[in-house]
């Protein structure tokens, strides 16, 4: 039992992968992308080794819980810009369905020019194609929308500010190589969002809005503490947030989320909704582990329309 009452609700068993679980050593295992692939749900989840170096390895599961971990990593030839510029390593990657084949958003560290995000796409996550394009620095937690919006490719990332903080954006594209059209989104600043937010899953398309799952940041007197909060972005307009409650749907709280290698980490890159409409959301814990938290769309849909403090906030309810 949660001592907090939300609309997730945390697979008791979590968490469901952990270093030790894997079918070889390893440091962490984390921050999994997901996605449905033929029938199955799919995981590529991020692996650092004991030398802390980064690699994604693809995990797949009938029932969404129980993994079988490929022993090898997928191999995701590095773009040039990436080869120039020094990519040291990748992380986070999320997965996007789109126009018949899967697309891949990640973050490349470029050391001194800092972090940029990469993309890639892929028929059977097992050959990859680089796209040829680096975001401008520093940029991370980039979210492919699963459909064209007027005519362009869209993606909500989070560019970081000067002081350290970064709040969610969205821009356009039309050939996924030049992005313009950026506006920030006006999700409500919280006491548990105010530090960082940045997109979490893919948007999912509602009668009601895109609906998002996204991480936020706040500091406590000792840790950089992550929440997942929700929100509803216009279908036309997806930098309009419709709704966005003022209540964190998840915070650390378990022992596999306040300890590990980042305390007080609940991270998601990403979630699949099953055959029976449950909305699994796959998340780190503490940037060591892959737990597991469930809803359905109509609780989160019902959860950000029934939000009294919501309503009070600047976010305007149609
Ligand atoms: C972010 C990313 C995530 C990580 C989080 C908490 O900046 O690096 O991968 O889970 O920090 O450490």
């Amino acid at each position: 039992m949660s001592i907090i009452h939300t609309p997730l609700t945390r697979y008791p068993e979590n968490p469901i992968l952990t270093p030790e679980q894997m079918p070889f050593r390893c440091y962490t295992v984390m921050n999994a992308g997901a996605t449905i692939f033929e029938g199955k749900v799919l995981l590529l989840l991020r692996v650092e080794d004991c030398e802390r170096q980064t690699d994604f390895y693809v995990a797949t599961s009938t029932d969404g819980i129980n993994f079988d971990v490929c022993e090898t990593p997928i191999n995701l030839p590095l773009t040039e810009q990436e080869k120039r510029y020094g990519a040291s390593h990748r992380f986070d990657m999320r997965i996007t369905f789109l126009e018949g084949k899967y697309y891949v958003c990640h973050a490349a560290w470029l050391g001194k020019y800092g972090s940029c995000i990469g993309m890639a796409t892929t028929e059977d996550f097992v050959n990859f194609e680089p796209i040829p394009y680096l975001s401008e620095p520093s940029n991370r937690n980039a979210v492919l929308f699963p459909e064209k919006i007027g005519g362009l490719y869209a993606r909500l990332d989070r560019p970081q500010n000067v002081d350290g903080s970064g709040y969610t954006w969205i821009s356009y594209s039309p050939d996924l190589i030049f992005w313009g059209k950026a506006m920030p989104l006006d999700l409500p600043y919280t006491s548990w969002n105010r530090n960082k937010n940045g997109a979490g899953s893919i948007p999912i398309k509602t009668p009601h809005g895109w609906l998002e799952i996204f991480h936020a940041t706040a500091e406590t007197c000792s840790t950089e503490n992550y929440y997942l909060g929700v929100a509803l972005l216009d279908l036309e307009d997806p930098s309009k947030v419709l709704a966005s409650p003022r209540e964190f749907v998840l915070a650390a709280e378990k022992d596999y989320e306040c300890m590990g290698q980042t305390p007080n980490v609940v991270f998601t890159s990403g979630g699949v909704v099953m055959p029976d409409g449950t909305y699994n959301i796959y998340y780190g814990g503490a940037d060591t582990r892959m737990c597991l938290a469930t809803t359905t769309i109509k609780t989160l849909i019902d959860y950000c329309h029934a939000d009294p403090k919501g309503k009070n906030s600047h976010v305007v309810f149609n």
